[in-house]
């Protein structure tokens, strides 16, 4: 399977309620109509990737509702509803399954496993689950159980620094991952050339490609240059809101491929 090809995404608008989530970044508090409309921009540079948008109302009630990535895991038609790892975001699982079994088939994680979908890594055939503060190992296997059937090989690796696995490293395709040089440190890439992110700009480790586009918080100009050499198009966003709530560029959707 190969990774970074999409058809439509599913994102959440952020909540005037959005400062009110869990946050270590010691950034101060987002400005929740900046953070819309950044959102927007989000929303738009997908849909210039030849994506449809599918958005969904903002969540008031769940304050980390619009990290959208962390409450399923899609892969070879398949969403698995995740068991995000803090008790705060427990409801926001419920309140993505309905629309995603409009498209895919959905199996759960289930109790005791917790899972958030920031720590599952995506390298085509290979999925790499990163143990966190959030997902543990329980929550692992489980997930590995339901990929394993349709083709994946699954590997867990523990989790350093950041919040979850895709805090430090990406996958751009074509067999490239970028990486902060802590987690290319722990994480099993033979076969795959790593690029690592220029001292001082740890949080661009964390981007997404889509339909050969690099989508990449703006801000990290040493490392967008040095991106120059994959021939990828780079559209650069303001994440600077979703910063300040440790979320990163793909934390805000979940992708799909049908
Ligand atoms: C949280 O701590 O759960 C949110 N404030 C940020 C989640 C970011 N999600 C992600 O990296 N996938």
């Amino acid at each position: 399977m190969k990774s970074g090809i999409f058809t439509k995404v599913i994102a959440r608008r952020p909540p005037l309620s959005l400062g009110g989530g869990i946050t270590a970044a010691g950034l101060g508090s987002p400005d929740p109509r900046l953070a819309l409309i950044q959102h927007e921009a989000y929303c738009e540079a997908l849909r210039s990737c030849d994506v449809e948008v599918i958005l969904l109302d903002a969540a008031p009630e769940f304050p980390d509702s619009t990290f959208v990535e962390d409450t399923a895991v899609i892969a070879g038609g398949r969403a698995v509803i995740t068991r995000p790892g803090h008790p705060s975001r427990l409801g926001e699982a419920e309140l993505i399954e309905p629309v995603l079994s409009r498209y895919l088939e959905i199996d759960r994680i289930t109790p005791p496993g917790r899972l958030d979908g920031g720590d599952v890594l995506e390298i085509d055939d290979l999925i790499l689950i990163g143990l966190s503060e959030r997902t543990d190992a329980e929550g692992a296997a489980q997930l590995c159980g339901f990929l394993e059937h349709d083709g994946f090989s699954c590997g867990n690796v523990p989790v350093a620094g950041g919040l979850h696995l895709k805090s430090g490293v990406s996958y751009l395709g074509n067999g490239v991952v970028l990486a902060d040089i802590t987690t290319a440190g722990i994480l099993p890439l033979s076969g795959l050339e790593v690029i690592t992110v220029a001292d001082g700009e740890e949080y661009c480790a964390n981007c997404i490609t889509v339909n050969g586009r690099i989508l990449f918080p703006s801000g990290f100009p040493r490392t967008r240059d040095i991106l120059a050499c994959t021939g990828l198009e780079i559209i650069e966003l303001d994440m600077s809101e979703f910063r300040k709530m440790d979320g990163g560029l793909s934390c805000l959707s979940l992708r799909m491929n049908i």
